[in-house]
């Protein structure tokens, strides 16, 4: 019975091959201030039975495995305090797409915060190779949490229009939003590996 079951499961996995319909492996790294929640969101993307009851701070850097539909995902956890920041563009150029996460409900850093993310969507490992940046505003449930449309205006984001950029909102303690963006970075990320291979 057992032997039959392998044989079945061999067959439907090299069917799945055949038809392109096994996930393909790729590389994100995920950046942004620090206390911005990259952890979080990332606990939250692993299956339930994973995932950390406690975050602590990130140094270094973290490896955290997700899978969507289409993709599995290795995401690069990076710290994101000052003296870590300047280690993040090492990853780009291995990775097929970023994630930046933002803090909807600071304020206080929104310059820095500009810089930062000007910096990442400029970068020549980002912009030139054309990989994705998924925006996560995240803490969207903070009251009085900057909207996706206030930060796009305060970061002057429409400027931007040439590279693949988008902004979602999310919450990374109940998991809102989350999907969404998630499923925005596996097509773009999709048509960015099927247009360098046509
Ligand atoms: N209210 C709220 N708090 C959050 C959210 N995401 C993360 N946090 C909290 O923000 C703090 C920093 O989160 P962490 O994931 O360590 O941030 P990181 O430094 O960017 O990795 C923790 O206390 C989290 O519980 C969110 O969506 N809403
Ligand atoms: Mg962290």
């Amino acid at each position: 019975m057992i032997t039959v079951l392998a044989v079945v499961m061999g067959f439907l996995s090299s069917l799945s091959s055949l038809f392109g319909m096994s996930r393909k492996d790729v590389n994100i790294v995920v950046v942004g201030l620090d206390n911005s929640g990259k952890t979080t969101v990332l606990n939250q993307l692993k299956p339930p039975e994973t995932r950390s009851q406690q975050i602590v701070p990130t140094v270094g850097h973290v490896v955290t495995n997700f899978t969507t539909q289409n993709l599995s995902f290795h995401a690069f956890d990076m710290a994101g305090q000052m003296k870590y920041r300047s280690t993040w563009e090492s990853y780009f150029h291995t990775s097929q797409g970023v994630i930046f996460v933002l803090d909807s409900s600071d304020r206080v850093r929104i310059e820095l915060l500009k810089d930062e993310l000007w910096m990442v969507l400029d970068h020549k490992d980002v912009h030139a190779r054309g990989i994705p940046v998924i925006i996560l505003a995240n803490k969207m449930d903070v009251p009085g949490a900057m909207t996706c449309s206030d930060i796009t205006a305060a970061l002057n984001l429409t400027l931007h229009r040439n590279s693949s950029w988008s902004i979602h909102s999310t919450c990374a303690l109940t998991g809102a939003g989350l999907d969404a963006a998630m499923q925005a970075l596996s097509v773009e990320i999709t048509r960015h590996l099927e247009s360098r291979r046509s």
